[in-house]
């Protein structure tokens, strides 16, 4: 049996399965301020630091499963598109759903699966994919988890999923465990009405390194590397406190600091691991220059070239008029 079975058995053996004929579930696409960025167990998505997000409220991602008769095969429907059995998604897809039928027994499902999230923006659908898998997975079977069980088999699927099983900041627990069990995601109590995203779209192109790929590379190649996760846990501290104190400036401040420093670990891997195009270094540079100028606006960037803006209510006009092609998300 495989680490991630293993670690889906332990939880869901606990628990008698009652299975529905359909459920359906949502989960919300998240934009990390403190990134996850390198494992430290490949197999289980177990990371090497904490990491901090905010979750898109109603961008993410509708589930909806059916069972199917003994006989038949999974059936997977991606954004209205049946996708076949060699596609990696169905792979990945499939993949998950054995983690359930390995502990429950055979049992085919129609699966049909539609993001509302911008997935050209960067905004990674994987995350808001397998939290709404999961959670409908444990519908069908009504399963009474914890959010933590929950968090913890979505990880299984996508590292950053565990994080997508809220909406509202969360932060996901590295843990020490070798098995995960303590690798899972909270929500934090607080919230922040006046908290925006902007999402900027600079390439509807694919990137061609994947972040699972990217990490690796970083962890095993750069030097800098070294110093990630001393920098990601302070950087935990100083966004927590923004968040109780509603204190923008520092928010922003740590989430781009923590953004770019990121990148630059991937910068110093071998070979050079560089998502961005000569358009992000060009809103950079426009964002700098309106922050010196006194806007309060901040960037955060992931695994490819977009570009997410960081701001408040008070100046979403502004932000408008100086990016018309942004996507404004509220938060809360
Ligand atoms: C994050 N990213 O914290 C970071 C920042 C990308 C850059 O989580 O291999 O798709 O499935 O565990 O979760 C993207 O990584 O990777 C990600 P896997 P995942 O949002």
């Amino acid at each position: 049996m495989k680490p991630a079975n293993y670690a889906a058995k332990a939880i869901l053996e606990k628990y008698t399965p009652s299975l529905q004929g359909e459920y359906s579930a949502f989960a919300p696409a998240n934009i990390a301020l403190c990134k996850y960025w390198g494992k430290r167990d490949v197999a289980l998505n177990l990371p090497v630091n904490d990491s901090l997000s905010v979750s898109l409220k109603n961008k993410g991602t509708h589930t909806t499963l059916k069972t199917l008769p003994a006989t038949a095969t999974d059936s997977v429907i991606l954004n209205d598109l049946p996708i076949t059995p060699d596609s990696p998604a169905y792979q990945k897809i499939v993949t998950h759903i054995d983690l359930f039928r390995t502990v429950f027994g055979p049992q085919p499902f129609a699966v049909k699966t539609t993001n509302t999230v911008p997935t050209a923006a960067g905004v990674a659908s994987s995350a808001s994919g397998f939290a709404a898998l999961t959670t409908a997975l444990t519908g069908i079977y009504s399963l009474p988890l914890t959010a933590q069980e929950l968090s913890v088999l979505a990880r299984l699927g996508s590292g950053s999923a565990c994080r997508s099983v809220f909406n509202g900041f969360v932060r996901w627990y590295q843990g020490s465990a070798v098995d995960g069990s303590d690798s899972y995601a909270a929500l934090l109590p607080q919230q922040w009405s006046t908290l925006r995203i902007g999402l900027l779209t600079l390439t509807h192109q694919q990137k061609n390194i994947s972040s699972r790929e990217g990490m690796l590379r970083t962890t095993e190649t750069s030097h800098l590397y070294r110093q990630w996760s001393v920098q990601a846990a302070e950087d935990i501290l100083q966004l927590e406190q923004a968040i109780s104190q509603q204190d923008f400036e520092l928010l922003g401040r740590t989430a781009e600091h923590n953004a770019m420093s990121m990148h630059a670990t991937m910068l110093s891997a071998w070979p050079p691991l560089c998502y961005w195009i000569s358009d992000s270094i060009a809103v950079l540079h426009q964002v700098w220059s309106l922050r010196k100028e006194g806007l309060d606006i901040y960037v955060t960037m992931d695994a490819g070239p977009n570009i997410k803006l960081l701001f408040e209510q008070q100046d979403e006009k502004k932000i408008r008029r100086f990016f018309p092609s942004a996507e404004i998300c509220c938060l809360f």
